[in-house]
């Protein structure tokens, strides 16, 4: 049960939480929570997303592409360029970010809090042999709010360690419906993507993995 001096996630609210289905050092996986349908529902809802903001293929401070194509909906988005790592309130094409979709809000309400949505919904495609190399989650303001993920479409191996980069790993399969929610001392856990499966899903016709992530920012 939660500890009510437990004060590491801000996200008390009234109504119960879904318990998880499994924890993987201490990230709730909840496997196979959307249905098919919700998941196709939120498909055609990111399809939105996309046409009023393309998704667009970051530089790193390196100067090299990354491998995952990008976008996002809410008051900022991420963006990653020579200068480094941030929050934008724009598209790179200057637009304002879309709105979250309803459909995607209720999964924070039910996880996380009625009381503060997130500000970003970042939404990150995976085509073949996309990648996301190992990472902390760290341009938010407050880290007592955890970060939502939902996945779509092919499998994908995820990696999650501790805050030492060079620190023990573990990995776990995510699959098309399922919703991980990173909070307390997942937070700032080191995480990335090794692979995507291709063929594993006939959720996206054209196949590729599709991964929420939503946050508070500021
Ligand atoms: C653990 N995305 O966008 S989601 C990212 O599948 C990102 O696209 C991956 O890492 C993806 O930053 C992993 C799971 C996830 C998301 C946020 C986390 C794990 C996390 C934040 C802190 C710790
Ligand atoms: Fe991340």
């Amino acid at each position: 049960m939660e500890n009510p001096k437990d004060c590491t996630q801000a996200t008390r609210t009234a109504a119960p939480r879904p318990a998880p289905t499994a924890e993987v050092r201490e990230a709730a996986l909840h496997a196979g929570w959307l249905d098919p349908a919700e998941q196709a529902a939120i498909v055609t809802d990111i399809r939105k997303v996309v046409e009023a903001a393309p998704l667009f293929s970051p530089l790193t401070p390196w100067g090299k592409p990354m491998s995952v194509r990008m976008t996002s909906a809410g008051k900022y988005g991420w963006y990653s360029d020579r200068k480094g790592y941030r929050y934008e309130g724009h598209h790179p094409c200057g637009t304002p970010w879309p709105p979250i979709p309803d459909r995607v809000l209720a999964i924070w309400r039910a996880f996380v809090s009625a009381e503060r949505m997130p500000d970003c919904c970042l939404v990150n495609f995976y085509g073949p042999g996309s990648r996301m190399g190992l990472h902390q989650d760290r341009d938010e303001a407050d880290f007592r709010w955890p970060v939502l993920s939902v996945s779509l479409g092919d499998d994908a191996r995820f990696r999650i360690g501790g805050t030492d980069r060079s620190g023990p790993t573990e990995s776990v399969w995510l699959r098309s419906g399922d919703v991980l929610v990173l909070g307390g001392a997942a937070r700032l856990a080191y995480h990335g993507i090794d692979r995507v499966a291709p063929g594993t899903s006939t959720l996206l016709p054209k196949g590729g993995r599709i991964n929420l992530t939503l946050r508070v920012v500021d």
